[in-house]
């Protein structure tokens, strides 16, 4: 189902643009309400009216809000505090809530601190357009002589940190700021960029936690949640790690198939799933694409495709949808014969929601203003029709061949 994220009335992206760029399923969040807090079902349905009628005419628009991203996990339940249960109460009264109101796929991530992390938002595209990009010198630069993080020196190898001052030498003083808000940019979304200071609280807070604490409590916290969510009809499916590599010292646990493995295996249910992203398992060429949605592709409630062209040194950018280090032709195949599969079987959530992930700012838009980098209007409205066109062309041809 060609889906689209849209972040709420101030969204510089309108319901009506969304409808003509021919996306049926929205993706959103109440972006208002503070993590950890309980999404009230007035809130829910105040928020789906809006979507889903037009407000001037009261007339049913043709769009749904059919997934939830995020809802999005307490730091206190990745690191396994105390208070954790509560928090995890409170998200299971937001599923049932969620229920009620009919929406029933629910994303998450279990990155630790930040969510998706870039060192570049206007990085210049070969054909002038502006994307986002990860430079791993620029992360190095931040994280050994902005950061200052100790445990850096020791990680990085002497080559790395050498590029990395000379990275930092070239640099101006706002080009220092803008790299230092990049990498800061926290959840999407909240438009909360935190402090340097603020930043490395966060990372002593995840001092001794290590990759198998945090695989404990993700454990933990599937186990108390899933069952709820299985008995809601709710589909949670828990988005990969951008980059699928630790930064900062901070573990990351879902950035590899043995990884989605893992997940899944934690709890067994149909309501515990993957948020399948291309363009988050991309910048590893060990993710074998395809071969993840063949061998997981019951698990996948949820898609988000954008393509990235990897660099020699594991920077990557994110280039054009059909054009990059990964083969969407392959993946759109794979995807369309699960969705084929549960058809067969009778099921119903054969139309798995998709999303262009991401697009370029191009045209016009590069003379707007840009509230949510990697989610201007035209960039998405081109990654979108040419993947509506390749899923087309797929379907067409398995069904004659
Ligand atoms: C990036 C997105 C992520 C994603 C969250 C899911 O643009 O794919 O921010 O929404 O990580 O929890």
């Amino acid at each position: 189902m060609e889906s689209w994220r849209w972040y709420g009335p101030n969204d510089t992206v309108s319901l009506s643009d969304i409808e003509q760029a021919g996306a049926y399923g929205i993706v959103h969040a109440l972006h208002h309400v503070p993590v950890g807090e309980i999404w009230e079902v007035h809130d829910i349905k105040a928020r789906q009216n809006l979507i889903e009628r037009d407000q001037k005419t009261n007339k049913a628009r043709n769009l749904k809000w059919v997934v939830v991203e995020s809802l999005n996990v307490h730091e206190s339940i990745k690191q396994g505090l105390p208070e954790r249960d509560e928090l995890i109460a409170k998200y299971t009264e937001s599923l049932k809530n969620l229920s009620e109101c009919g929406i029933n796929i629910v994303c998450y991530n279990f990155m630790p601190v930040l969510d998706w992390t870039r060192t570049s938002l206007d990085f210049i595209y070969k054909d002038g357009s502006k994307a986002l990009r990860y430079d791993v010198k620029a992360l190095a630069a931040f994280d050994l002589y902005i950061l200052k993080r100790e445990a850096a020196i020791e990680e990085c190898s002497e080559e790395l940190k050498q590029e990395a001052k000379e990275y930092l030498e070239g640099l101006t003083e706002p080009e220092v700021r803008t790299l230092t808000s990049n990498i800061l940019q926290g959840v999407p979304g909240s438009g909360d960029t935190m402090t340097v200071a603020e930043f490395s609280k966060y990372l002593e807070a995840y001092d001794g936690i290590t990759r198998d604490t945090l695989k404990e409590n993700l454990r933990y916290f599937l186990e108390k949640v899933v069952p709820v969510a299985e008995k809601y009809g709710i589909k949670l499916c828990c988005h990969p790690d951008d980059p699928p590599t630790p930064i900062f010292g901070l573990p990351r646990i879902v950035s590899s198939e043995a990884d989605l493995n893992y997940l899944v295996g934690s709890v067994e249910s149909p309501a515990n799933g993957i948020t399948y992203c291309t363009g988050s398992l991309g910048p590893d060429a060990n993710n074998d694409l395809s071969g993840i949605i063949e061998r997981l592709g019951h698990k996948i409630h949820f898609v988000h495709l954008r393509n990235i062209q990897r660099e020699e040194d594991g920077s990557f950018h994110e280039s054009d949808h059909l054009d990059g280090s990964v083969d969407m032709y392959k993946v759109m195949e794979a995807l369309v014969k699960e969705s084929q599969r549960r058809n067969k079987e009778g099921r119903t959530d054969f139309a798995i929601p998709y999303r262009p992930d991401h697009g370029h700012q191009m045209l016009d838009d590069l003379n707007k203003e840009i509230r949510f980098h990697g989610y201007s209007a035209i960039g998405r409205l081109r990654g979108l029709a040419e993947l509506r066109g390749l899923e087309l062309g797929i379907e067409r041809g398995l069904l004659n061949s």
